[in-house]
C-alpha cells in the first residue's frame, strides 16, 4: 500500500487544549463558533467529559497561537495540550 500525501494533506495538524471551564453545550458552542471564524479550521471538537477541544487545521493559514487565543477572547482559561 502506497500513502501519497499532498501538499495540502501535509499543512493539516491537530492541536489540542485544554479548558477547564467548559462544563456544557453552551461552551462547547461557543468554543466551536469562536475557533471557526479563523481561518482554514478544519474541524473542531469540544469534549465535555475531558475538556479537551481537538482543532484540526490547515498550517499554512492559522497557527495554534492563534486558534488558543480565539479560545481566551471568547472567554475560557486555555492550556496547550500538544
Ligand atoms: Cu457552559
Amino acid at each position: 500500500m502506497t500513502i501519497t500525501l499532498t501538499a495540502s494533506d501535509a499543512a493539516v495538524k491537530t492541536a489540542v487544549f485544554k479548558c477547564k471551564e467548559v462544563n456544557c453545550s453552551g461552551c462547547q458552542k461557543h468554543i466551536t463558533e469562536a475557533v471557526n471564524t479563523l481561518e482554514g479550521i478544519k474541524s473542531v471538537k469540544v469534549d465535555l467529559d475531558t475538556k479537551l477541544v481537538t482543532v484540526v487545521y490547515d498550517d499554512s493559514k492559522t497557527s495554534p497561537v492563534s486558534i488558543k487565543a480565539a479560545i481566551e477572547d471568547a472567554g475560557y482559561d486555555t492550556e496547550t495540550v500538544s
